[in-house]
């Protein structure tokens, strides 16, 4: 199978800029690249869906650059709904440094940051060599420009597109990538870039994106109760990356699996017979889960998981020894220990947010502690009713937990 043909089967393909995309992409040797920016001291599992493609294009022989938009993060990118937020360049530069590290370790590219070209071009040349190129009316027809326009846009998010254009550009001259890849929602930035290039240079460039991966209702995939799910195992432990891939729709598991692992066709393939065949062993699920967790954190954490995941499953949490559950809870915020009421303790540590809620939760048997249900609105917590001395597990409703050391 050529790569173009595994990106097809893989749903990795969803609009190119120009046929040839598909040659370009089988012959190797290209050098393209893919952005972010720094909006968050993290990457999340949306990002993570994307740059992928680094790897799959790398292992086919092109060579993946990455950027980091230190320029582009001060500006903002239109979204759809509403204005963003301007971010503070001291958050910017802290953002950049989480993303360059997250970047570089997990796919081990050369990332470069367009705030060095775009800082010092001036206002009076960026109008000149740039917005010159660009008709207002080509940039009002843009999707996502043309459904601001009620709600309105600042001039500022309105120019985006044209230093997202400048890097293509920019990226062309000096290190002669040739195409850009992107999810579907940049489709408008990258065309402006295309033009660009060739307004400019004369010079053919390219581009395809990728869908963006949604569940069964049509919304955003990466999000568990509002809850995005970062790459930096201090915001999102292996354990909660560990249920959100193990509860995905029985229905979506397949296109994930494509999208999100190296697992060949054959595997692949194999594994939906058996979802199909006898889903209760959900072993798409925990191939998924198994993949992806392995890749982004390693082997180490993903058993972590699972055996966590195992134990508290059973509710088995007494069979943890004070070691496991320093292991397996590592990702988790530790509270600290103190003799107190079970139902202030819940409060602290987030499981409830008032003494209404916490009280309410214990007599529904909602509330367990180190495995044991308790409906006794008076339980007190200390020292001595935890694990080894050192730690007490609270398990609110079926999944959510927190960790209290003494
Ligand atoms: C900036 C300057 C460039 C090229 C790209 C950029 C960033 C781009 C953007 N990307 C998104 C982001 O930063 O906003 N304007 O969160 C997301 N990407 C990737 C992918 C995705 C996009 O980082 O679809 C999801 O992850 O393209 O929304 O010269």
């Amino acid at each position: 199978m050529t790569i173009y043909d595994e990106l097809v089967w893989r749903g990795l393909i969803k609009d190119v800029s120009d046929p040839k995309v598909k040659d370009i992409l089988n012959n190797g040797g290209a050098t393209f690249y893919i952005g972010t920016d720094p909006t968050g001291d993290s990457l999340h599992i949306g990002h993570f869906s994307s740059f992928l493609i680094c790897k799959r294009l790398k292992e086919a022989g092109h060579h993946p650059i990455v950027l980091v938009g230190g320029g582009t993060g001060l500006i903002g990118d239109p979204k759809p709904d509403s204005e963003r937020p301007m971010i503070s360049k001291e958050t910017v530069w802290h953002n950049i440094e989480c993303l360059k590290s997250q970047l570089t370790k997990l796919f081990d590219c050369e990332v470069v940051n367009n705030y060095d070209w775009l800082h010092d071009i001036s206002f009076i040349d960026f109008l000149r060599d740039y917005g010159k190129y660009f008709n207002v009316n080509y940039m009002l027809n843009k999707d996502i420009v043309a459904r601001r326009l009620d709600a309105g846009i600042t001039y500022t998010e309105f120019s985006y597109m044209i230093m997202q254009a400048a890097d293509f550009y920019f990226l062309n001259k000096t290190k002669g990538v040739t195409m850009q890849v992107a999810g579907q929602d940049q489709w408008g930035n990258i065309t402006a870039g295309i033009e660009l290039i060739r307004k400019k240079e004369g010079k053919e460039a390219y581009a395809f994106t990728m869908p963006l991966l949604t569940k069964s209702d049509g919304s955003k995939f990466g999000k568990t109760n509002g809850k995005a799910i970062w790459l930096d195992i201090n915001k999102t432990s292996a354990y909660e990356m560990y249920q959100f891939f193990i509860n995905s729709e029985d229905t979506k598991v397949i296109d994930y699996l494509k999208f999100l692992t190296f697992l060949s066709k054959e595997e692949i393939e194999e594994l939906e017979r058996k979802n199909i065949e006898a889903p209760h062993l959900r072993e798409a699920h925990q191939a998924l889960a198994r993949e992806v967790i392995t890749f982004i954190h390693g082997k180490e954490a993903y058993e972590d998981a699972l055996r966590i995941s195992r134990a508290l499953f059973s509710g088995d949490i007494k069979s943890l020894t004070a070691k496991d559950i320093e292991d397996g809870f590592n990702d988790f915020p530790k509270y600290e220990g103190k003799e107190e009421k079970l139902i202030d303790a819940l409060i602290e540590v987030r499981l409830a947010q008032s003494k209404r809620e916490a009280r309410e939760f214990i007599t529904n048997g909602a509330v367990s502690v180190n495995g044991d249900k308790v409906t006794d609105l008076e339980f007190e917590i200390s020292k001595s009713k935890a694990i080894e001395g050192k730690y007490i597990v609270l398990r609110r409703g079926k999944k959510l937990y927190s960790l209290i050391e003494y």
